[in-house]
C-alpha cells in the first residue's frame, strides 16, 4: 500500500514510522510511505506557504498554489490514489473507515496547518475530509500519522500471525477483556484464577463477560451495534438487573 503525505513539517514523521510494526512492513516492501514537503513547491523567493485570510480575522491560511502544485505532482505519480484531507470538520475516522481505506491502491494525505487550507483545494481536487475526533490539534500531521498506523495494520501481511487484526476490539464491536502475563501475583495483585485453570471454555466465557462488563461501563453506546449472541444478551440483562434503569 502506498502512502503519500503532503506536509510543511516532514520531520515530524521521522519517529512513528521508524519503529516496530510499521518499520518492518516498510522494510518488507508491504508499505511505501513517502513524504512531500509542500514548501518545496512554493516558487517565490521566501517559499511562502501561508497568507492572511481574505475578509480578515485571526491567524493565517495555507496558500493554494504550493499545495496544488504538490498535489498535481503526486497525483501524476499515483493516479489511482484516494486523496484525504485531515480537518476537524471531516468525516469521523473510525475502524470502518480504516478498513475502507485499507482496500485503496494508495492514499494521498494532505496535512493542513495554521487556521486551515484555502477552500479552493477542496473545490479543485476530489478530497475526502477526515477528522480524528472532536478535539482541536495544531495541524493535520498527528492525524495523518494515526490514519497511516490504523490503515497500515489492516494491510495483509503487515501484522504477523502472532498479532492479527481479526480479534481486535471493534471487530465484534466490544471493548477488549483484561490481559495478564507473568508473574501470577505482583504486589498482592493476583491474576484471576480462571486464567490459570487451563479450562479453555471457562476462559473464553470469562473473557466474553469481561468484554461485556467493560463495554457496558465505559461505552454503552457500542452495545447498540455490537454483534451479540443470545447468551450475551442474557448476561447483559443480569448485569443491568437491579440497576432499575
Ligand atoms: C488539520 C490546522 C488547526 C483547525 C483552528 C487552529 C483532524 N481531530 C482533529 N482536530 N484537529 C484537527 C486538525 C486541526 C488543524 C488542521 C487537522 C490544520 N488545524 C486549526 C481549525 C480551527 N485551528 C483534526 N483531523
Amino acid at each position: 500500500m502506498k502512502f503519500d503525505i503532503l506536509t510543511l513539517f516532514p520531520a515530524m514523521f521521522d519517529g512513528p514510522f521508524s519503529e516496530s510494526i510499521i518499520k518492518r512492513a516498510v522494510q518488507d516492501g508491504l508499505l511505501d510511505i513517502r513524504l512531500h514537503d509542500i514548501r518545496e513547491y512554493a516558487v517565490d523567493r521566501h517559499r511562502t506557504a501561508d497568507d492572511y485570510p481574505y475578509g480578515g480575522g485571526a491567524g493565517m491560511v495555507m496558500k493554494v498554489e504550493p499545495l496544488a502544485a504538490c498535489i498535481d505532482k503526486v497525483k501524476a505519480e499515483r493516479p489511482a490514489a484516494r486523496v484525504v484531507l485531515t480537518t476537524p470538520r471531516g468525516r469521523p475516522f473510525d475502524q470502518a473507515l480504516a478498513g475502507e481505506l485499507s482496500h485503496e491502491d494508495g492514499l494521498i494525505i494532505i496535512c493542513g496547518r495554521y487556521e486551515g487550507v484555502d477552500e479552493r483545494v477542496r473545490e479543485l481536487f476530489a478530497v475526502d475530509e477526515v477528522s480524528l475526533g472532536d478535539f482541536v490539534l495544531t495541524g493535520g500531521e498527528l492525524a495523518a500519522m494515526v490514519i497511516v498506523d490504523a490503515v497500515a495494520r489492516l494491510v495483509p501481511g503487515v501484522l504477523g500471525s502472532e498479532e492479527s487484526a481479526a480479534a481486535d476490539s471493534f471487530s465484534d464491536g466490544l471493548l477488549e477483556y483484561p490481559q495478564y502475563t507473568r508473574p501470577a501475583e505482583f504486589r498482592g495483585a493476583k491474576v484471576p484464577e480462571v486464567l490459570l485453570s487451563g479450562n479453555h471454555r471457562e476462559i473464553a466465557r470469562w473473557r466474553r463477560h469481561q468484554s461485556l462488563q467493560r463495554t457496558l461501563a465505559a461505552r454503552p453506546d457500542l452495545l447498540a451495534s455490537a454483534r451479540l449472541s443470545e447468551e450475551d444478551i442474557k448476561y447483559l440483562a443480569e448485569l443491568t438487573e437491579g440497576r432499575r434503569n
